[in-house]
């Protein structure tokens, strides 16, 4: 039987295990990187585990999350992981030089290979053809030290593309509409892998801003073939050597498969708040915009610029839009300043921000009040924006462009002629802002510079054999991690500092919840189906492990998510019947009785509701590597005992 792209880089780097769907599989991992909102945790846990020098191939310490500097929080933690990385031997990526997905594509992805990030847009990567995977900053430090990679072995779903996309739509579209099929929880425990003869019509950046947004489907990644247009992409980025053909077998097989015609779909934007809230803009109409924010991972390659640039040349912004660009890296926007796309962007009254997530992670620019703000990002989970009942809607480069020109959400295809876009055969490049590290003989005298902003990483102790708690929280279905632990300005210069994060933990949903759990000491949280998706932050089971909370007990977990709570030391347990869900009340005093020897003989493990006197079978399938992390307290005693 044939091979799918998925199982092919599986099977190069298969340490253990079997690739039977549903089975755990270790991998090897090529290439690592992390970025500062993550970063910081990861390199702390990179220290504790006593790690000399990384192991990897390649690892790249990203700075550009964390760049509004409105005190000395994230300079510092800028400071401590560039130490880190020059000590360690790894690359460092200054402020500036770009947001991590786009520069690591650009400069460092190569098809064949293997990464993991501590960021959940990782899979940016498999537009380039890579095996690449966000992960908790836990897991990326072990694999920086050598360690192995642990997914659970995936099913495969083939994105079928035929035909070619009609002037005016872009890859957005493509993912908005995969999103709309298969909504932010159909990605589970799935690769998705894109081919057909549609393929070849889609440069590297468009493929990337696709795979990227496979995040939001909840996939394990997504994946593009390694084609005559990827090399000519490593060809303009001269390293033409990094090419190396991939492509599915004829006979491989898939376990779902998805047809899109390309040439059938049209301009969609994402309605708040989810991103699989999908529509034509057509169908949603000409409503009144207030902001308009082009750039993140998902769209802010040169092309898209380029696009942007075409579409706002020798106009003004609407008077009562805001419109922001940021550019994805130092490279893109060198290139639009030199080909004059940036001086007509400038001209038409945009607000050019340096090249980082910004708005994105809510640094900077949140929306006014009620706000109806058009962005070409990933992600228009509620009040991640920074205000509370803005409405994020979620477009391609076109349509925000084309909107911040009329101060309406519009279908660029009413624009007229398509502006045709030529990519140059050579980018600028200059890695000037990527530090090197240390030789191996300078490193001892590197000093690791922790400025005061970073607190210990909160202690673990093993595994109870009762855990007796009340429901301190209960949500419902899709609850992201901004739910749990959010970002923005004001929170994320302290993600090295979990005793002060702990004081916001669950503040979208419940204000009083910190002051809550902190006086119960201790809690099991009740949760819905696909609890903590979104992002790779491990703080979000960081936080509320430093706040008590021994357990949760959801209808389904997000991968990442659940990972970090087990690395974490926090059980993640399921209920066998959904409809128990329903029967428990926040307050409820709860038991898991023998819990731990249930896990250690491979039991069913049974929740009693003492109040209201009634016993709920749960569900877990644990590894024996997962169930020997739980019982040590988290992935970090773990390792330590292991080392
Ligand atoms: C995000 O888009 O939510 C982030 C910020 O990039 C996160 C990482 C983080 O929380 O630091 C992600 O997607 O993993
Ligand atoms: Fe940065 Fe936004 Fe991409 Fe996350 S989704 S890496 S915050 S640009």
């Amino acid at each position: 039987m044939g091979l799918t792209i998925g199982q092919k880089l599986i099977k190069s780097h298969l340490v253990s295990g079997d690739m039977t769907v549903g089975s755990e599989v270790g991998l090897k991992i090529d290439q690592t990187l992390t970025q500062d909102a993550t970063g910081t945790m990861a390199y702390l846990e990179l220290e504790a585990m006593g790690i000399d020098q990384v192991k990897t191939e390649l690892s790249v310490a990203y700075i550009d999350h964390n760049t509004l500097q409105t005190g000395f929080e994230n300079a510092d933690d800028h400071r401590f992981i560039q130490s880190v990385a020059k000590k360690r031997g790894i690359r460092f990526s200054r402020p500036g030089n770009g947001i991590c997905h786009q520069v690591h594509l650009e400069r460092f992805g190569k098809p064949g290979k293997t990464l993991i990030g501590s960021d959940s847009h990782t899979p940016t990567g498999g537009g380039i053809g890579m095996l690449a995977i966000g992960a908790g900053g836990l897991d990326v430090a072990v694999a920086m030290g050598g360690g192995t990679y642990y997914i659970t072995m995936p099913k495969m779903v083939r994105v079928n593309l035929t035909g070619k996309l009609s002037p005016w739509v872009a890859a957005k579209d493509v993912i908005l509409e995969v999103l709309r099929i298969m909504t932010v929880k159909g990605g589970v425990g799935k690769i998705i892998e894109y081919g057909g003869e549609g393929v070849k019509t889609l440069s590297v950046p468009e493929r990337a801003t696709i795979t990227n947004m496979g995040a939001e489907l909840g996939a394990t990644t997504s994946v593009f073939p390694s084609d005559e247009v990827t090399k000519e992409f490593l060809r303009a980025q001269n390293r033409v050597e990094d090419w190396i053909e991939l492509k599915a077998d004829d006979d491989a097989v898939y376990d779902e498969v998805i047809d899109i015609d390309l040439s059938s779909l049209a301009p969609m934007a994402a309605m708040p708040h989810m991103p699989d809230r999908v529509k034509s803009v057509t169908e949603i109409g000409q409503i009144k915009v207030d902001q308009v924010c082009i750039g993140s991972c998902t769209n802010s390659s040169l092309l898209d610029m380029m696009k942007v640039a075409a579409i706002l040349k020798g106009k003004t912004v609407h008077p009562s839009v805001s419109l922001s660009i940021a550019p994805g890296s130092k490279q893109v926007l060198n290139m639009i300043s030199k080909n004059g796309a940036l001086a007509d962007m400038i001209d038409a009254g945009a607000r050019i921000l340096e090249s980082a997530c910004g708005p994105c992670i809510g640094m900077g620019q949140s929306p006014n009040s009620k706000g109806i703000s058009l962005r070409t990002f990933n992600r228009n989970f509620e009040g991640r924006s920074g205000t509370a009942d803005a409405g994020i809607y979620l477009v391609s480069p076109e349509v925000a462009a084309a909107s911040a020109i009329t101060g309406v959400l519009t279908d660029p295809r009413t624009l007229g002629e398509f502006p045709e876009i030529t990519l140059p055969h050579e980018f600028d490049i200059n890695d000037n802002m990527v530090e090197l590290p240390a030789s191996p003989e300078e490193a001892a005298g590197v000093e690791i510079m922790y400025g005061p902003n970073i607190k210990p990483f909160p202690s673990i102790s093993p595994m109870e054999e009762d855990i007796n708690a009340k429901a301190v929280l209960k949500v419902g279905d899709d609850i992201t991690t901004d739910h749990i632990m959010p970002a923005g300005a004001k929170i994320l210069p302290y993600r090295s500092n979990i005793p002060y994060l702990s004081q916001y933990c669950f503040a979208v949903c419940d204000k009083e919840f910190s002051q809550r759990i902190k006086k119960e000491g201790k809690g099991i949280i009740i949760g819905g189906a696909n609890y903590g998706q979104g992002s790779s932050r491990e703080h979000a089971a960081l936080v509320p492990l430093y706040l008590g909370v021994k357990a949760v007990i959801t209808k389904s977990f997000a991968r990442i998510h659940c990972a970090n709570l087990i690395n974490a030391g926090i059980l993640p347990l399921t209920f066998a019947n959904a409809d128990d869900y329903d029967r428990i009340s926040q307050g409820d005093e709860l038991s898991l009785k023998g819990i731990k020897s249930s896990l250690l003989n491979g039991e069913k493990a049974v929740l009693t509701n003492l109040a209201k006197n009634e016993e709920y079978e749960l569900e877990y399938d644990f590894s024996q590597r997962q169930k020997d992390i739980l019982l040590a307290g988290g992935l970090l005693n773990f390792t330590k005992q292991s080392f």
